[in-house]
Parts: structure tokens; C-alpha cells; sequence
């Protein structure tokens, strides 16, 4: 039996040694992932930019770095494992959600369809130029009218004599929409064709004749991020523009998986740095003669934000562990979306009262965090779908409708 050490110093950022259970080679690619965001996302914001743009152009970077379609294997993808790809998401998301999103839809939703979905020839036309980020992927599911039961999409496509596909419709809310090369579109097939009314996914490149993407403006949440509406207005492709795998909505459903997945690390990084710079803030900042750090009311806040991370960060983990092991089970990845995505925003609103006024400020970067996390709180199945797959889970019974 071990008598507990009484430890010299903790290290702050890491108080529960998280680090230990991580390997050597897990360890090296985290910390690849650290110093990339320290040197090429965090400068983004040095200035207290609000600015709007994307990490498009890091996406040739990105896949110098193996992180596009990190966790896929063959066809340039770098056939990490799901641990390492969900802890790449933590450091990319600690630079800024923006980045994370941007990663998280080339891999987990543009090219993961194509690998797991696609046919050989989409595959090897799209998949290699993806990883390498040489053609950016978008993933439309959303529509105007169809958010959180996609299941009521009004996209269709029907079947020429021909047998070319034309698509009909919108999508809204698409990540890279106006800046991506492919996208992935779902749509409801006609109801008395041989689809039967099924949901398919076609693979769209987007200079095809009939589509557009107007990008989406005004947005005070994910700046660093491009999103956009895709209109289809008869779209013609190939027979073969059709993802052969999959049919029905349990195909753009297991491509949230892996996505919501990335999430549920990511908003671990959100947290992390809100609740540094909070830490830093509170040694520095002197009221009443004394650091804020030193009064309990502050100290009890920096233990919360502190615990809640670690907490969240211990439950990503595991749910690598499982990941990677093949015994991960849809609602518990809903458990560590909806929970972490919901800690990371109390985290970022206790660390933006802790900077006080400082904290409403684009100086430091708690607020923005705190902006992004809003959107990360409805992107991927919003905080009550979640609960509600959970509910369905423990009850056996669906209360969605
Ligand atoms: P339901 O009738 O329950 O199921 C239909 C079929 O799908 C299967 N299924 C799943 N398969 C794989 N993974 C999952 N998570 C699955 N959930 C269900 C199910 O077994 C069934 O299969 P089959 O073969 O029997 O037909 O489906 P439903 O239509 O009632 O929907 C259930 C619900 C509400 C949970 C689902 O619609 C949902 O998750 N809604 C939330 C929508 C959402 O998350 N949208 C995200 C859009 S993408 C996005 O936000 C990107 S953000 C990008 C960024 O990171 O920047
Ligand atoms: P709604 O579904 O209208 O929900 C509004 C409110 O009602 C929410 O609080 C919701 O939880 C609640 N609600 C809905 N149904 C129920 C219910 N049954 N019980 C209880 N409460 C309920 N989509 C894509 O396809 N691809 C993308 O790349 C993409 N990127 C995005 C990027 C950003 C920045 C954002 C903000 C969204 C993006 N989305 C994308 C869309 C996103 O997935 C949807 O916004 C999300 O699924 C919620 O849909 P909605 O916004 O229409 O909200």
C-alpha cells in the first residue's frame, strides 16, 4: 500500500498528473500540437483582434502536421490513434474553437464519409489532397428549417433518366461552406425510387454549375471561423457522385460521432486556457494591497475552474481509452460532449469575472473563448439533444418529440 507523497510543488496546469497516463508517443504529438498553437494560433489574437477569418491558411500546415483526417488510416491520412487525435483537439482548442472546428470538419465530417462511405474513386480523387490540405471539405447537414432533427430535411435529390443525380435545396450554418473545394450534402432521395425516401450523401465538388455559398456574416462567436449557406439550385452530378455506404440518417449520424468526439477533448483546451489565464491574472493584479489570488472568494473560484477541467479532461480521456479500444457507445459520447462543452463555459464565465472589467476585452483571451464556446454549446447536437439521447438511453424512452 502506498502512503500518499506530500508533494514539493504541483504543477498548477496539471494538479491530478494527467500526464502520467498518457504515453511517450501520445505525449510527443500533444506537445507537437502545444508549440504549433503557441507559435501560429495564439498570435492570430496578439493584438486583441477581433478579426474574422478562417485557419484555412494553415491548412497546408495542418497536414504537414498529420492533423486532417488525423485518425483515418491510408490515402495521406496519418492513422493516429482516436487518443491522440481527441488530444490534438484539446491543444488546437486551447489556441481558439475556431481552429478545432476547422480540423474537426475536414476530418471527422468531410473526409471521414468519404473514407468510410465513399467509393474507391472518391477516395483516392479527394482523400490525399484533404490530408494534405490542399482541398478544404465541408459538411452539410443543417438547414434553415432542419436543426437539431435533420431528419426533416427538405434537400432532395431525384434520379434522371440518365441516372445523374439533381440536387435541390438549402443547407445552412456549413462550416468552410464558402471556402471548401467538396462538400458532403445529405438529401432525401424520392420517396418512390429505389432509395425509397432514404437519406443519401453525395460527394459535391463546388464548382459545380447550380452551386453557390454565401458566406454567413455578423457573427460575434467563432471569428476565427467561416461559415456559410449552401444552395443547391439543380445540381447535376454523376451516378456515381453518391456515397455507396451509407443510406438512411445512420450515415450523417455516425459522422457526428466522431466529430462530437474531437469536441468533447477540445472544449477540455477551452477551459484550460481560461482557467490560465484567470490563474495568471489573479497573481498579478493587486486590490486592497493585496494580489486578488489572495482573497478565498477568489481562491474558491480558481479550485473550481481548476477541478472542472481536470475533471472533464480524465473524462475525454477514458473516452479515448474507449474509443480506441472499440467499446465506445454512442451516449457516452453524448455524456462528454454535452458535460464538457457545459463545464468549459462555466469555466470561461468564472475566469471572466475573476479579469474583472479586463475580462471583457479582447486582450485577453477568456471572452472570445467564452463567445466560442457559445456556438460549440449548439454545433453538434445542442446541450439538451444530448441529454435527451442520454435520457432515451437510461429510460428506454425518446422524448424528442
Ligand atoms: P433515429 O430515428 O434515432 O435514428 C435514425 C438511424 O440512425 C441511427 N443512429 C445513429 N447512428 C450512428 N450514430 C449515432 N449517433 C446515431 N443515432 C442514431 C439509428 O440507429 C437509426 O438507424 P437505422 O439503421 O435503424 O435507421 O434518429 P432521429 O432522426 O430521430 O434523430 C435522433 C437525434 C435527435 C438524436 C439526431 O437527429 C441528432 O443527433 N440531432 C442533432 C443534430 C446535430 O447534431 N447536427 C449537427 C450538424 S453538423 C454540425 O453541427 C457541425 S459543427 C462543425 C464544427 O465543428 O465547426
Ligand atoms: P434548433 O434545433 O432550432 O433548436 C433551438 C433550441 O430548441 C435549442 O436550445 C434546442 O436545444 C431546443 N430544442 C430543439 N429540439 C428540442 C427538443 N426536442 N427538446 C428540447 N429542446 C429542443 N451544421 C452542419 O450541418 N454543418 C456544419 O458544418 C455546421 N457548422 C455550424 C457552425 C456554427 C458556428 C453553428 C452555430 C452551427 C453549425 N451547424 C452546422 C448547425 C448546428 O448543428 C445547428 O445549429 C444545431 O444542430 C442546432 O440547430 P438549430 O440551430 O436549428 O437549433
Amino acid at each position: 500500500m502506498g502512503t500518499p507523497r506530500i508533494p514539493a510543488e504541483i504543477d498548477p496546469r496539471d494538479v491530478l498528473a494527467i500526464d502520467s497516463l498518457l504515453s511517450d508517443q501520445e505525449l510527443l504529438g500533444r506537445d507537437t500540437v502545444r508549440r504549433f498553437v503557441a507559435d501560429r494560433v495564439t498570435p492570430m489574437w496578439a493584438s486583441g483582434s477581433t478579426r474574422a477569418g478562417s485557419p484555412v491558411e494553415m491548412a497546408r500546415e495542418f497536414g504537414a502536421l498529420g492533423l486532417l483526417g488525423m485518425h483515418l488510416d491510408g490515402y495521406g491520412c496519418a492513422g493516429a490513434s482516436a487518443t491522440e487525435y481527441g488530444l490534438a483537439c484539446t491543444e488546437l482548442e486551447a489556441g481558439d474553437s475556431g481552429v478545432r472546428s476547422f480540423v474537426s470538419v475536414q476530418g471527422s465530417l468531410a473526409m471521414f464519409p468519404i473514407w468510410a462511405f465513399g467509393s474507391e474513386d472518391h477516395k483516392a480523387r479527394w482523400l490525399p489532397s484533404m490530408a494534405a490540405g490542399e482541398s478544404i471539405g465541408c459538411f452539410g447537414l443543417t438547414e434553415a428549417d432542419s436543426g437539431s432533427d435533420p431528419a426533416s430535411m427538405r434537400t432532395t435529390a431525384r434520379r434522371a433518366p440518365t441516372g445523374d443525380w439533381i440536387l435541390d435545396g438549402s443547407k445552412m450554418w456549413i462550416t468552410n461552406g464558402s471556402i471548401a473545394d467538396v462538400a458532403v450534402v445529405w438529401a432525401r432521395t424520392d420517396p418512390d425510387g429505389p432509395d425509397e425516401g432514404r437519406v443519401r450523401g453525395f460527394v459535391v465538388p463546388t464548382d459545380s454549375r447550380g452551386f453557390s455559398a454565401p458566406e454567413i456574416h455578423r457573427k460575434v462567436s467563432l471569428r476565427a471561423s467561416v461559415t456559410s449557406e449552401l444552395v443547391l439550385d439543380s445540381v447535376r452530378l454523376p451516378a456515381d457522385a453518391v456515397l455507396p455506404g451509407a443510406s438512411g440518417m445512420r450515415g450523417p449520424l455516425s459522422c457526428l460521432n466522431e466529430a462530437r468526439f474531437g469536441i468533447a477533448f477540445g472544449a477540455c483546451g477551452a477551459a484550460r486556457a481560461c482557467y490560465e489565464s484567470a490563474l495568471h491574472y489573479a497573481t498579478q493584479r493587486i486590490q486592497f494591497g493585496q494580489p486578488i489570488a489572495s482573497f478565498q472568494l477568489t481562491q474558491a473560484k480558481l479550485v473550481q475552474m481548476m477541478v472542472a477541467t481536470q475533471k472533464g479532461t480524465l473524462l475525454a480521456l477514458h473516452l479515448g481509452r474507449m474509443k480506441d479500444a472499440g467499446t465506445l457507445a454512442t451516449p457516452q459520447i453524448s455524456f462528454a460532449k454535452m458535460d464538457n462543452v457545459a463545464m468549459a463555459l462555466e469555466v470561461a464565465r468564472t475566469a471572466r469575472s475573476v479579469l474583472g472589467a479586463n475580462g471583457i476585452t479582447t486582450e485577453y483571451p477568456v471572452i472570445r473563448h467564452m463567445n466560442n464556446l457559445e456556438s460549440v454549446y449548439t454545433y453538434e447536437g445542442t446541450n439538451e439533444i444530448h441529454t435527451l439521447i442520454l435520457g432515451q438511453a437510461i429510460t428506454g424512452i425518446a422524448a424528442f418529440g
